[in-house]
C-alpha cells in the first residue's frame, strides 16, 4: 500500500476498498448449479486482493465534482471486472504465460485455460450487465450513465486496452522506438485508469470542462502508473508486488527503462504526475484524494 509519509491516503485508499469489496460481493453470485467452477475462478481472482485503484479512481472522479460515490458503486465495480478480467487472460499461456498474480497461483494454473479464458470473459460481459443493471438505472439519468458506458467500453478494447495489448504482444522481443512504447502504455494501462476517472466525474454531475480536466490528470496518470509498473518490474521485490520481478526483461518487452533508461523514465513520471496535479486547479480541497493519489503512484511499491 502506500508509502508511510501519506497517511491521509492511507486510510483514504482503505476505507474505498472496503466500500468497494462489499459491494463487489453484493453484486456477485455465489457458484451453484452447474456453472458453479466458472462462478469460482470468477470469484477467484476478483477477490485475490487487488488494489482496486480503477473503483477508488471513478468513486473519487465523482466526488472531486460533488456527486455520490456510493451511487455509482455499480460503475466502479465494473471497472474492476473489467481490469481482473484483463489480468487473467493477460497472464495466460497465449499471452504473457505468468504463474503468479495478486499474490496467488494465477487463474489458469488453478482452474485450467478453458475456464480462465471464459471466466474472463464472463467478468467482462458481468461488467455491461452490472453498468445497465437495477442497481444503477433510475439513479442516475439514462444519457449521462450511456455516456459513461460509452467511454469505459472505448477504453477497454481495440482503441483502448485491448489495443494497446495487441501491440505489446506484437512487439514482444523487437526492439521498439519511443512512439511505440508511449502508445501501447496509453492504450494498454492508461485507457482504462483515465476511463475510471473520467466516468466517475460523469456520473458525478460534472460540467464539460471539468470533464475535461479530469480526463487530462487521467491520461497523465494513466501513463505514469505504466511508468511506475516498468520500474517496479526492476526495483521492484516480487513478494511485496505478488507477481515475478524481472519478468519484463526476461520476455523481451518493451518498456520505457528498456527505451529510455531508469533515470529519463522516472524524470518523465514525475512531470506527469506533477502536471496531472495541476490539472486539478480548479477543484480545490476536493480533489485532494485525486492529488495524492496521483503522488502515491511513483512512490507505490506494488
Ligand atoms: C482479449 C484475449 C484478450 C486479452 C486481453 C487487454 C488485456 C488482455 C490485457 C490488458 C493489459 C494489462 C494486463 C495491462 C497491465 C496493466 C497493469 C499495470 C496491471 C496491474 O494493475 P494493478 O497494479 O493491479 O492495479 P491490482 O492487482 O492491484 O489490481
Amino acid at each position: 500500500m502506500p508509502d508511510e509519509a501519506v497517511p491521509n491516503l492511507k486510510i483514504y485508499l482503505a476505507e474505498k476498498k472496503k466500500t468497494v469489496e462489499a459491494a463487489l460481493q453484493g453484486y456477485f453470485p455465489e457458484p451453484e448449479g452447474l456453472t458453479s467452477d466458472l462462478i469460482n475462478a470468477m470469484r477467484y481472482s476478483l477477490f485475490a486482493g487487488g488494489k482496486r485503484l480503477r473503483p477508488i479512481l471513478c468513486i473519487a472522479g465523482a466526488e472531486t465534482v460533488e456527486g455520490s460515490g456510493r451511487q455509482i458503486l455499480p460503475v466502479a465495480c465494473a471497472l474492476e471486472l473489467i481490469h481482473t478480467y484483463s489480468l487473467i487472460h493477460d497472464d495466460l499461456p497465449l499471452m504473457d504465460d505468468d504463474d503468479l498474480r495478486r499474490g496467488k497461483p494465477t487463474n489458469h494454473k488453478v482452474f485450467g485455460e478453458p475456464i480462465a479464458l471464459l471466466a474472463g470473459d464472463g467478468l467482462l460481459t458481468e461488467a455491461f450487465n452490472l453498468m445497465t443493471s437495477v442497481h444503477i438505472s433510475g439513479k442516475i439519468s439514462p444519457q449521462i450513465l450511456l455516456r459513461a458506458i460509452s467511454l469505459i467500453s472505448r477504453a477497454a478494447g481495440y482503441d483502448g486496452m485491448v489495443g494497446g495489448q495487441a501491440v505489446d504482444i506484437q512487439w514482444e522481443g523487437k526492439k521498439a522506438d519511443f512512439t511505440v512504447v508511449k502508445f501501447m502504455h496509453i492504450h494498454k494501462t492508461g485507457a482504462l485508469i483515465t476511463a475510471s476517472v473520467a466516468s466517475g466525474a460523469i456520473l458525478g454531475g460534472a460540467d464539460e470542462s471539468q470533464i475535461e480536466a479530469i480526463t487530462s490528470y487521467g491520461e497523465k496518470i494513466g501513463l505514469a502508473f505504466q511508468i511506475s509498473d516498468d520500474i517496479l518490474d526492476i526495483e521492484g521485490d516480487s513478494k511485496t508486488m505478488g507477481k515475478k520481478a524481472g519478468a519484463d526483461e526476461q520476455k523481451g518487452k518493451m518498456t520505457y527503462p528498456a527505451v529510455l533508461g531508469l533515470n529519463e523514465s522516472k524524470r518523465i513520471q514525475s512531470e506527469l504526475v506533477q502536471t496531472a496535479v495541476l490539472d486539478l486547479r480548479e477543484f480545490g480541497s476536493r480533489a485532494e484524494p485525486l492529488r495524492q493519489i496521483a503522488r502515491y503512484i511513483i512512490k507505490r511499491k506494488k
